[in-house]
């Protein structure tokens, strides 16, 4: 009893926490999803084929806008979809007001500037693809509050500086593609914790120092990797070769050394394997398949 009574108060503050939370939330509406989405429209300096322009109209409802989803349920927007639309911009702050959107795909674009910290308000999201534009600055280590995250895809941009560590919390992380930029350092031992990874595309970049031992003794769902045409070195850690379901492994045009363990035969669902353009030196070619560690 005289734990429960010191719970008590406890538990009070945390439900009107939760409460407050709520509230604050709940003030936003599909009215305040119209706003964000006329805000972007406004940080379009160019939308080649003026669809931004004659569609997203006051006039109609957002949820019958082109490139628009709403939910059924609440009516709120849950996906937006620009791919492809050749548009010039930044993204504004007010994006961040679309609390209920999961699906967030900009890819094959013209948007540039840094990612406004208001996208930290989208804790739905599951799916971010911003490839193909031109971003620069860090990739935001508070992209670990997108906490549902399944797919990040940033690759062909202009982000630098390092990978941030904070991504290794996104425990749903299914891909991560971040190849084509200008990143640098380490491969942070962290990706080792994204458990349920099955894509990982660091290549071409300017990646450097070894891969941290045991980086991969945790990623047993992990089926594609391309770290090719960066400058890692050392040798391949042996956790490697525990990723039993690896498709594609590429690792060329790097500074690896030394032998490439036995264990490579315990890849048995390789297709795809580049090692070319390293100091590796090759004891284990499997007689079925043709490796080249040249
Ligand atoms: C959205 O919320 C605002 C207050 O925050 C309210 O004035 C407005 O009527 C609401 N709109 C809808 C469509 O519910
Ligand atoms: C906007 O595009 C959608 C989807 O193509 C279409 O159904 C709608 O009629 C268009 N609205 C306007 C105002 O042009
Ligand atoms: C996004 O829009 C493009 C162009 O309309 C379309 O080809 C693509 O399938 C869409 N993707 C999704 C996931 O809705
Ligand atoms: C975007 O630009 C590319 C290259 O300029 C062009 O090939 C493509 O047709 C454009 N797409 C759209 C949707 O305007
Ligand atoms: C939406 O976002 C903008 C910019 O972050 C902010 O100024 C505004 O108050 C937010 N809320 C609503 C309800 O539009
Ligand atoms: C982005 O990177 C591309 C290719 O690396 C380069 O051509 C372009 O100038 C860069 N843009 C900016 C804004 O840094
Ligand atoms: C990764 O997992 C280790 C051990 O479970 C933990 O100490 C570390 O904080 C985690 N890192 C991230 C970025 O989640
Ligand atoms: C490779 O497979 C053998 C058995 O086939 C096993 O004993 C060994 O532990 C495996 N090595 C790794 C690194 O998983
Ligand atoms: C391979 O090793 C040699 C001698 O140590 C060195 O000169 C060369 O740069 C190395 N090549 C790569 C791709 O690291
Ligand atoms: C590398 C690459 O695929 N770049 C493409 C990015 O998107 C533009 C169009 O928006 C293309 O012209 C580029 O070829």
């Amino acid at each position: 009893m005289g734990n429960a009574s010191f719970l008590l108060p406890l538990m009070v503050v945390v439900l009107l926490h939760n409460f407050v939370a709520t509230l604050s939330l709940e003030s936003l509406n599909i009215t305040t999803d119209q706003l964000a989405l006329l805000a972007l429209k406004a940080h379009v300096s160019h939308d080649p084929q003026n669809l931004l322009a004659t569609n997203w109209s006051t006039t109609a409802s957002v949820c019958n806008w082109i490139r628009i989803t709403c939910g059924s349920r609440h009516h709120r927007v849950t996906a937006l979809n620009l791919s492809g639309m050749n548009l010039t911009g930044i993204i504004p702050p007010h994006l961040g007001n679309l609390s209920f959107l999961a699906w967030f795909n900009i890819q094959y674009n013209s948007f540039h500037g840094v990612l406004p910290t208001e996208l930290t308000n989208l804790r739905r999201l599951k799916y971010v693809n911003f490839a193909n534009n031109s971003f620069n600055g860090e990739i935001p280590s508070w992209f670990d509050s997108f906490t549902q995250l399944q797919s990040l895809f940033l690759h062909t941009n202009n982000f630098s500086g390092a990978i941030p560590s904070s991504l290794g919390s996104l425990s749903k992380l299914e891909e991560l593609v971040l190849y084509k930029n200008d990143l640098e350092g380490q491969i942070p031992i962290a990706i080792g914790n994204l458990s349920n990874l099955k894509s990982l595309y660091l290549n071409d970049n300017q990646l450097s120092g070894h891969l941290p031992f045991a980086i991969f003794d945790h990623l047993p769902k992990l089926r594609h990797l391309d770290l090719g045409f960066n400058y890692l070195s050392g040798r391949l850690p042996t956790s490697l070769f525990k990723c039993q379901n690896l498709e594609t492994l590429i690792l060329k045009a790097n500074s690896f050394k030394g032998s490439v363990p036995l264990q490579i035969g315990n890849l048995t669902r390789l297709k795809w394997l580049y090692f070319n353009g390293n100091n590796l030196t090759g004891e284990s070619v499997d007689g079925n398949r043709e490796f080249d560690f040249a």
